[in-house]
């Protein structure tokens, strides 16, 4: 019980030091469910990661032509095919409306704009309601920071404005949720994972959605999401083994956001850092691998099936991922668990994949579910395709210490701390996209 307490109020999800703590002294029970996963560097099994540079048939790659046209496309494919599933094209039609709009919004300071992405085939019960803050007083288009949401666009701002979400909410019934609908309570409950004063005094917008307007994150969730409505067997009562999961589809519509600020005037697209924690980093990784409009990919302790390498199984392992959440990956996902040496893939290639375009990978070192030094290896081994763009990615061969951020074309931090979404990280990707965006 205990164990499940800490868990909720950690909020997303994996469990800190301090969890397993709490976790490992009460409950034998649950010590029996961590079975076979691994917190201890040198039991970590030998591995040997997929050749970045040479192709399934054998061909060697050593020019920016043969990686982009050949290789590239080669890995992006094995990923879709292994690991997250074919995603369907952009629909045909797709209505914009504004829901609201202040441009006197917080004290001021900012414009706050709902808008409202209708999918035209499936009409408004998949409608996408996103939530923009812009500054406020600027003449020109401004680049955001752009990025799904886990509670509802209400969590992440105390602003009384902001529609409260009607949709399936993961959370049942707490003090902000009655039958997993969210309540007036809900209203800000997020905020401290989203500085939108500081965003916006830095000269960036920012824009989010919740993830659940795609699809709800629960195994049945694609009955009710996206996914059943655009299948082409309508009758088929099941998902074939290279058919999107959950993250493909929420990847999906942050690129259908992307195809509407693409159309917003206030809104430099060619200047979107796509960021997301967690679930939702692996969510950004993917959504970045596959839509090379994001100018900055972002992920914030997105480990396993995110940034950390898959074939190191410390933390948590590929197995245990799809026990857990069946839904996020398509099904041929399942023939690696416990069985990791055998992907075509690891995710090295996943980062690689968004070379030459900067990207920026964060642990937090209480985070060990997420595999901290995983997720560092995964940028250290993609620098040789920023390389080949005569770029330096990361740059550095050993993790930094705490606290210590790194790289240039891929960043690297480590900071102190849980599984969260904190200010240091925010200061670390206002500062990346300062660098990159050429603003200072
Ligand atoms: C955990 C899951 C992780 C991570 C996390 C989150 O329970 O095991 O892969 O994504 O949830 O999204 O917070």
């Amino acid at each position: 019980m205990i164990f499940v307490m800490s868990r909720f109020f950690n909020s997303n999800w994996g469990p800190s030091l301090f969890t397993i703590f709490v976790f490992a002294s009460i409950s034998p029970l649950c010590i029996a469910q961590q079975k076979g996963i691994n917190y201890d560097e040198a039991k970590v099994p030998d591995y040997t990661l997929p050749r970045l540079f040479t192709k399934l048939d054998g061909e060697k790659v050593s020019e920016k032509w043969q990686w982009n046209r050949d290789r590239r496309t080669e890995i992006l494919r094995l990923f879709e095919e292994h690991m997250y599933g074919r995603h369907p094209a952009k629909p045909e039609r797709v209505e914009y409306f504004i829901h609201s709009l202040d441009e006197n919004a917080l004290a001021g300071e900012a414009v706050r704009k709902e808008v409202i992405i209708r999918l035209g085939e499936v009409g408004p019960r998949f409608d996408l309601h996103v939530l923009l803050y812009l500054p406020a007083g600027v003449n020109e288009k401004v680049p955001v920071f752009m990025g799904y949401n886990f509670g509802g666009n209400h969590t992440i701002h105390a602003d009384p404005a902001i529609r409260l979400s009607q949709a399936w909410m993961r959370r049942g019934n707490d003090e902000a949720h009655i039958n997993h609908r969210a309540t007036e309570a809900a209203r800000g409950l997020a905020s401290s994972r989203w500085p939108v004063q500081t965003i916006l005094d830095r000269g960036y917008g920012l824009v989010t959605l919740y993830y659940g307007d795609v699809e709800p994150d629960r195994a049945d969730g694609w009955k009710d999401g996206i996914r059943a409505h655009l299948k082409k067997d309508r009758s088929g009562d099941r998902l074939e083994p290279e058919d999107w999961g959950a993250i493909a589809a929420w990847a999906w519509g942050l690129s259908r956001v992307m195809d509407y600020l693409e159309t917003d005037g206030a809104v430099r697209a060619d200047r979107v850092a796509v960021m997301g924690h967690s679930r939702l980093g692996k969510t950004s990784l993917w959504a970045g691998a596959s839509d090379r409009r994001f100018a900055i990919v972002i992920s914030n302790n997105s480990g396993c099936g995110g940034a950390a390498l898959s074939r190191r199984a410390f933390g948590e392992t590929i197995q245990r991922i799809n026990t857990h959440f069946p839904h996020w990956f398509c099904r041929n996902f399942k023939n690696y668990d416990s069985n990791e040496s055998e992907l075509p893939i690891d995710q090295h290639m996943l980062i690689a994949l968004m070379a030459p375009r900067p990207v920026y990978v964060a642990s937090a070192s209480e985070d060990l579910w997420a595999d901290p030094m995983g997720e560092f290896l995964s940028a250290m081994h993609a620098d040789p395709v920023y390389e080949l763009f005569n770029k330096t990615g990361l740059g550095v061969e050993d993790q930094p210490g705490l606290n210590h951020p790194v790289g240039d074309f891929i960043g690297y931090h480590l900071r102190s701390g849980k599984h969260d979404v904190t200010d240091y990280d925010w200061e670390q990707y206002l500062n990346f996209a300062d660098r990159h965006f050429n603003r200072i």
